[in-house]
């Protein structure tokens, strides 16, 4: 089967507490709006430490799991589903690497992220990754359905 090369994909970011701190949540969506992504749905959360376990299970065990769990549950966060053309690699390109000093000139975590835990956003990394993370902070009343397409 040939796999078409252009997927209209929808993805999950987080806008993180270190960049609600510093008044980047602007800035942040504007990059993914001039990329070419269309905001489907959005809203300002503050999350249990057990939320954001639960959220981030699959790095339990992880040395900065504790820490992480803790920064994504300290301040409220902005989750976003974000839908376009191969959504989820294309946003991850815009975001850089995970820590900021391996992170590309131009992305999110080069430009404004602290360090490698506090690196502003977060982003889906698979299809299924991104059903399970937009439907643990959306149910689908909140999502703008027709914006696709
Ligand atoms: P994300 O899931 O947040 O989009 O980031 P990612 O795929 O680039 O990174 P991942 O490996 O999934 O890690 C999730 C989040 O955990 C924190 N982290 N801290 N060594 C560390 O201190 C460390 N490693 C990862 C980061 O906040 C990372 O985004
Ligand atoms: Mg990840």
């Amino acid at each position: 089967l040939l796999k078409p090369i252009n997927m209209l994909e929808r993805t999950l970011i987080i806008i993180k507490p270190d960049a609600i701190k510093r008044e980047l949540i602007g800035e942040i969506l504007l990059r993914f709006e001039n990329a070419g992504l269309h905001v489907l749905a959005m809203k300002m959360v503050q999350v249990s430490k057990r939320d954001a376990e639960k959220f981030y299970a699959e790095h339990a065990g992880k040395s900065f799991f504790e820490k992480l769990t803790t920064l994504l549950s300290s301040t409220p966060i902005i989750p976003v589903v974000l839908s376009g053309e191969n959504a989820i690699a294309h946003v991850r390109k815009i975001m850089g690497a995970t820590n900021p000093v391996d992170a590309e000139e131009g992305t999110i975590r080069h430009d404004l992220a602290l360090d490698g835990t506090q690196n502003s956003v977060h982003g889906s990394d698979s299809p299924d990754s991104a059903a399970r993370e937009i439907a643990f902070f959306f149910n689908t009343l909140e999502i703008f359905e027709n914006r696709e397409g």
